[in-house]
């Protein structure tokens, strides 16, 4: 590269990637492979359209490349092509799920008495702060401001989905869709019921499967694709792929697959990158192999000794515990287990001497080169800009080979960093 300035950059990070321990959950280390589509000459092209219907001339090897990553994207998650189609154009997760929402959910617009102007589409959504995604209709986000978001949470005691709960909601509230697959929610989802829960309330089931893609390929984290008509997932987290975003639609007469492909494009996406869509194919061939099977299966465990250990020494982990690659740390108490569990303590001193806000906890693991996000917990009083605690993941350490005993070590640590 002659850009001196910016190859240094890249170089510097290239080093500092290798030399801490990540554990951000939501990343993930590519292979050579990836970033070498990634890098190619296909950032050259313009190819808005679909396969076969393409607005610049020049897109045959283009539409190739396309076909090939749809192919891939129904074959690993075993979707007969006749049932399902996917769209592989959207450039990140939250377009991805915008486009969603933008075909399904209908915006109101009627000017009201008082001068606000209602709207009308209902997106029933999980809150923010109790491990929710901002795109599945947060205020702050656009899916907020042209939506109205219906937010559901968590059991208070066992900080898990309470479904008899999120039927009554919803049968009040007729959303038109229901969004489940999580940001910050470590447990398995129960997919049946959610469905169950969209039948009765007659809604669309939406699943952003963004975290657990990667485990729902390697078969350690149930599929929901028995259940939704919609999946958005990322490509970039467990999946281990370039950052992306895939959605797949279940094909029915209601043709929600042809309101979405217009949603992405041209609704909201002008040309698609074309490098991205072939680096995801090459993700998605690597993520029907024996070899990540076994990589999902890894994941899975060293989450599970994660737990076992920073549990061990005291610390309160979200909902007990886990069932895949993520786990969420209550860091803002005196680091003993809180008996019965209660709603976080806002002030030091209902805390404990020994309670270290998410943003202390993550600062001072990242000088000991532990790399983690501050995250809110369930029924947070803090402010998430300096939450109560801590979300840890395992994919991207496991794509560096490390084991149980790289956990435990890893545990010993930040135990160790916390309470100095
Ligand atoms: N930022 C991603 C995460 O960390 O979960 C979601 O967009």
């Amino acid at each position: 590269m002659k850009d001196i300035q910016v190859k240094k950059l890249i170089e510097a990070e290239k080093k500092r990637q290798k030399k801490v321990i990540n554990l951000i959950a939501s990343e993930n280390y590519v292979s050579k492979d990836v970033l070498e589509a990634l890098g190619s000459e296909l950032t050259n092209k313009y190819a808005e359209g679909y396969a076969g219907k393409r607005y610049y001339g020049g897109n045959e090897i283009v539409d190739k490349i396309e076909q090939l990553c749809v192919d891939r994207a129904l074959k690993l998650f075993n979707l007969d092509p006749n049932e399902w189609h996917v769209n592989v154009q959207p450039l990140s997760g939250s377009p991805a799920n915008l486009a969603v929402f933008t075909a399904l959910v209908p915006r109101g617009g009627v000017m009201q008495k008082d001068g606000t102007t209602s709207i009308t589409g209902k997106i029933m959504g999980m809150a923010l702060d109790q491990g929710g995604h901002l795109t599945h209709g947060q205020k702050v986000s656009a899916t907020g401001k042209f939506w109205q978001q219906i937010p559901y949470g968590l059991d208070q005691t066992t900080e898990t989905i309470n479904y008899d709960q999120l039927r009554e909601l919803a049968m009040k509230e007729k959303p038109t869709i229901i969004v489940s697959g999580y940001t910050a929610y470590p447990r398995i989802i129960d997919w049946k019921r959610m469905r169950e829960v969209a039948d009765a309330a007659e809604s669309i089931m939406m699943v952003d499967m963004s975290h657990i893609a990667g485990l729902v390929a390697g078969g350690v984290y149930p599929s929901p694709f028995d259940y939704a008509d919609v999946v958005t997932t990322t490509t970039h987290k467990t999946l281990r792929g370039p950052r992306a975003a895939l959605i797949f639609v279940k094909r029915d007469a209601r043709e929600l697959n042809k309101k979405i492909d217009k949603a992405v494009f041209p609704g909201l996406q002008g040309g698609p990158h074309v490098n991205q869509i072939a680096a995801v194919a090459v993700a998605l061939k690597e993520a029907a192999t024996p070899a990540f099977r076994k990589y999902a299966i890894q994941v899975v465990k060293n989450a599970k000794v994660l737990v076992d250990e920073l549990e061990k020494r005291g610390w309160r982990l979200i909902s007990g515990g886990t069932d895949s690659h993520l786990i969420l740390v209550d860091t803002w108490n005196d680091g003993k287990k809180r008996e019965p569990l209660v709603v976080t303590s806002a002030t030091k001193a209902e805390a404990g001497a020994g309670a270290i806000t998410g943003k202390e906890a993550s600062d001072r693991l990242e000088k000991h080169g532990i790399i983690v996000n501050k995250n809110a917990i369930p029924f947070d009083k803090r402010l998430p800009a300096d939450p109560s605690g801590i979300r840890l993941g395992t994919a991207a350490e496991t794509t560096r080979g490390r084991k149980e005993k790289d956990f435990k070590a890893i545990a010993k640590k930040i135990d160790e960093i916390l309470r100095k």
